[in-house]
């Protein structure tokens, strides 16, 4: 349980003009997959020519070496702290360096950003030390041991599981080796070894204060604010620009001693808990936000500078102003990212004991004074790490790892350490050490309680009343596994009510799917289980925003649209357009407002808004633009955009959106030629639709060869629909239970009338008295083939319908798809906010959404007219009577759902169409609450029309 020995006190991480040395590059490396190896290895005369090559940073199980594996809570080792199984794969590593003879004399350090799970290290032969705590830096004096101008010899030894194992337990990939940087640092003589820089800002008087706090005497300076202080005296600055998220203003100054210089930068910022509310600047915040694992497709939690600038530009590209470090401190380089772009950072300690849960708690390292040390000393070392990030607004004790004195002991430590910022714990819902009350995944009903001030009490009074006076933010909420969540717009709408509320953390920024190849050479993201692991925990790891490539999944830009901070709506009665600032801070002098005016989907005209100053949390009244007049169905959008370039996006990104319906779309006229059904030796027809006798089913529209509609209610289960792993298959396992997935259909009679084809069925699941009377009224309308459905239940349906439409096929070749509807993206009932109204073109291969576990996917929704056509223009084109949900795809449901991974769907020869009256909500019941009931598609008495029409564009 001794977390490490040897190493220096933990210290703030900087930049420094000192020389340093990075020791990245290939190393020499020996595998064992158990305890037990010679340690002989570490004599500087050992020799190495047959061992491996290995980078470093990396994982070794990403290069051949054992291999990755995933769980979510459970420890795949047995449950005896501190001990771990012999079975203990061991990474020996090896390599020589040279340090120039100017070293000579100076005081150096060794450090390694991050080793996983624990080190052993020997430098030309003598043992330094050893450490743990994975995501945590550890570092050694090795001045006196340097050999200058001569050959260096480093050894490590590197063991997966340790006794830091059980307090590692987070949702991830276990993923060894020395993962981050490793570096040689000289310190020159009276340079610095530790600085804590304190700032400020009185938002009553807009003046800031600096202090800085130093290992040794040094001065600061900073130009722009024609600064030069001492270290110890406290500067006030008049009029200064406060940091925030929305203007993460940085000042940057040097902190110099004698032996070196520092570049420090600066952000003038106060946070503090008052009345209940959490501040920035004076003001409440509203937190935006996701929780944030470190993550490479290829190279797992060895994450390379551009990723995380990557990672930090989007999130500011998709609206979000905050981050949790879920659930360990990340590589500093991002937290300089988020100081310099602007994101609210809660930095989490690296600490997760939550496979404890499954054993009663019983020995939670928690709760036992033996690792009293191992915890406070993980909290050390992160908050004296990372504590000069203006973008740290809160200290996280860590995650799921029960309640117990050791947490309380480092709390009590942060406190005195630094009491300029709150701390946050999610895991003890007395909140006894925190200052933030906060949950995870609890539902629209508790949040409100929760906002209301009328949330279940505590069993402890006093603990009950503190708790009261607390704000509250969801640490964890919006579970984005595979298809959804739904119900972000619902949550946000909470936010905004109620002041206590102040926001949350979407669980997560990235799926953790490694890139593996098929036999064939076909690329797929890997999850739990396709290492062969004995104990694992699936597709859970894949829940993010991001897709493994880093491309943004549907979920991201729902987020991004719930979440704007600008809202643009109209007000119906006075005529007039409302332009809202949802910003905590800003004003909206940053953005440009542009207009267009589309009929159709198509753009009419086009002009631009001027907005006048709208303070933060006001809405200015502006009138209509001048719209020329039109005729058919019309939409004025109103769009915010950047209007000059930023750090994170060029000018003219689009910030905000709002859609206003200005005329409506015209009814069908009525049709001036009707048909009759013809019943010949070809079998029988009506105008251009050919139809099997016996079924009734449509078999061709003019020279469309298609396997006709019939009624569909199945949909390849989401991962929501799946439920969470403990609810034994959700939703999902009740609609097979109930036979969905297999309904039988019976042809009860095929009319043919006077200008009609009418097929009555009936549409069940074997094995029960449940079922959906059909009736299917073929008319001809001109050249179209209209078909009305009505749909009667029988009997009592327990479970929702996952979907209730018509299914049909058409020929492979008719794969351009063009619509009328909301898009361009796909979206359900519980997804649609970011789905606009317009006139869209595509693929079918692009109206897939690849999810890492292959899913019901890429629905359309409110279209109001769809066509498929192959590269010549001709093909089918189907209108709604009223809108329609529509997907199409290159293999049916059932293959879909079949599908493991992205790479086992191939192509058939037809493309199946799905034409929805309504589809199930998503939900986010993989983990948090289900679809909210307005969501449901219960069974019940529906009616629903498209037209067909043969088209040669
Ligand atoms: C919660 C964890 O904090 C998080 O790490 C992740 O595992 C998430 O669940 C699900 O993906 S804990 C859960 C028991 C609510």
């Amino acid at each position: 349980m001794e977390p490490n020995r040897g190493t220096r006190d933990p210290r703030a991480w900087f930049a420094s003009d000192a020389p340093q040395l990075s020791l990245a590059g290939q190393w020499a490396f020996r595998f064992s997959e158990r305890i037990g190896a010679s340690l002989d290895f570490v004599a500087p005369t050992y020799d190495d020519t047959r061992w491996d090559r290995l980078p470093v940073p990396s994982h070794w199980q990403l290069h051949g070496y054992g291999a990755p594996a995933y769980t979510n809570v459970r420890y795949p080792f047995p449950v005896e702290p501190p001990h771990v199984p012999d079975e203990n794969p061991t990474g020996d590593y090896r390599r020589t360096f040279a340090v120039p003879d100017e070293w000579a004399g100076l005081d150096a350090i060794l450090r390694f950003g991050g080793v996983d799970s624990c080190l052993r290290a020997w430098l030309n032969g003598e043992e330094i030390g050893s450490a743990q705590g994975s995501r945590l830096p550890s570092e050694f004096d090795v001045g006196a041991l340097l050999r200058p101008g001569a050959e260096n010899v480093l050894a490590v030894r590197v063991h997966q599981w340790s006794a830091g194992s059980y307090l590692e337990d987070q949702d991830m990939w276990w993923l060894s080796g020395i993962f981050r940087d490793v570096a040689l640092l000289a310190r020159p003589t009276a340079s610095l070894d530790d600085f804590f820089v304190h700032t400020g800002y009185d938002h009553v008087t807009g003046q800031g204060s600096l202090r800085i706090e130093a290992s040794a005497p040094a001065r600061l300076v900073v130009p722009e604010l024609a600064l030069d202080i001492a270290t110890g005296d406290t500067a006030r600055i008049d009029r200064v620009e406060p940091w925030s998220a929305e203007v993460p203003r940085l000042y940057h100054g040097t902190l110099a001693t004698h032996g070196e210089r520092v570049p420090v930068r600066i952000g003038f910022r106060t946070v503090v808990v008052e009345n209940g509310l959490l501040k920035v600047n004076g003001s409440p915040i509203l937190l935006r936000g996701v929780n944030r694992h470190e993550f490479d497709t290829d190279h797992g939690r060895t994450v390379s500078g551009e990723l995380m600038r990557r990672d930090v530009t989007m999130m500011k590209a998709h609206n979000l102003n905050a981050v949790r470090t879920s659930h360990y401190p990340p590589h500093p380089h991002f937290l300089d990212l988020c100081d310099e772009l602007g994101l609210y950072v809660i930095d989490e300690c690296d600490l997760e004991t939550h496979g404890f849960e499954r054993v009663g708690w019983r020995g939670n390292p928690a709760d036992d004074p033996r690792w009293e040390d191992a915890l406070v000393d993980r909290m050390r070392r992160m908050v004296e790490r990372d504590k000069n990030h203006p973008s740290i607004i809160m200290w996280s004790l860590g995650n799921e790892s029960g309640s117990g004195r050791n947490l309380a002991a480092m709390a009590q430590w942060t406190r005195l350490r630094d009491p300029s910022r709150p701390l946050h714990y999610e895991g003890d819902q007395t909140c006894a050490n925190v200052d933030v009350y906060s949950r995870m995944y609890a539902d629209h009903a508790e949040v409100e309680a929760i906002g209301q001030g009328t949330e279940e009490p505590l069993s402890d009074p006093a603990l009950d009343a503190r708790r009261r006076t607390l704000p509250f933010i969801l640490c964890e909420y919006g579970h984005a596994m595979g298809n959804g969540p739904g119900g972000f717009s619902e949550y946000q709408e909470l936010f905004e009510r109620y002041p206590r509320c102040q926001g949350g953390f979407v669980w997560e920024w990235i799926d953790h799917g490694l890139r593996q190849y098929t036999p064939e050479g076909r690329p797929f993201f890997a999850y739990g289980g396709d290492f062969g692991e004995p104990v694992h925990d699936g597709n859970f790891v894949a829940d993010g925003l991001i897709f493994p490539d880093r491309t943004a999944s549907p979920a991201l830009l729902e987020l991004k649209k719930v979440i704007e901070p600008v809202r643009i709506r109209a007000d119906a009665s006075t005529g007039t357009l409302l332009i809202g600032n949802r910003y905590d801070f800003r004003t909206l002098s940053h953005l440009a407002f542009n207009w267009t005016l589309e009929t159709e989907g198509v753009p009419l005209a086009a002009g631009h808004l001027d907005v006048p100053t709208v303070r933060p949390g006001r809405e200015v009244e502006l009138p209509f633009p001048q719209l020329p007049s039109r005729s058919g169905e019309s939409w004025l959008t109103v769009q915010a955009v950047l209007a000059a370039d930023t750090d994170w996006a060029p000018a003219g990104h689009e910030v905000a959106w709002g859609q206003i319906p200005v005329s409506p779309g015209q009814p069908l006229p009525p049709p001036r030629r009707h048909a009759s059904p013809v019943v010949d030796e070809n079998g029988l027809r009506l105008g251009p639709g050919a139809f099997d006798p016996i079924s009734g089913r449509l078999r061709a529209l003019g020279s469309l060869e298609v396997e006709g509609p019939r009624l569909d209610v199945w949909r390849a289960p989401t991962d929501n629909d799946r439920g969470a792993p403990e609810d034994g298959g959700g939703l999902a396992a009740q609609w097979r239970d109930l036979g969905l997935h297999r309904m039988r259909h019976r042809v009860i009679e095929v009319l043919t009338e006077n200008d009609a084809v009418v097929v009555h069925a009936r549409e069940a699941p074997a094995g029960t008295d449940v079922g959906l009377r059909t009736t299917y009224t073929w008319t001809v309308a001109d050249q179209m083939l209209v078909l009305s459905l009505v749909v009667m239940p029988e009997g009592t349906w327990p479970v929702p319908l996952p979907r209730l439409g018509l299914r049909l096929a058409v020929p492979a070749r008719l794969g351009k798809i063009e619509w009328f509807g909301r898009g361009p993206g796909e979206a359900y009932p519980d997804t649609r906010q970011a789905a606009r109204v317009g006139r869209f073109t595509s693929t079918v291969e692009d109206l897939q959404t690849p999810y890492v576990m292959p899913q019901e996917n890429g629905n359309r929704t409110e279209v109001r007219w769809a066509a498929l056509t192959d590269k010549h223009g001709h093909g089918l084109r189907i209108n709604g009577l009223a809108c329609f949900d529509f997907t199409a795809r290159r293999w049916t449901s059932e293959t879909l759902e079949t599908a493991q991974h992205a790479s086992d769907l191939r192509p058939s020869d037809r493309i199946w169409v799905n034409l929805d009256a309504a589809h199930h909500g998503i939900g986010s019941a993989a983990c948090g609450p289900g679809v909210l009931p307005r969501y449901r598609l219960d069974a019940r008495p529906t009616r629903f029309a498209v037209a067909f029409t043969e088209v040669d564009q």
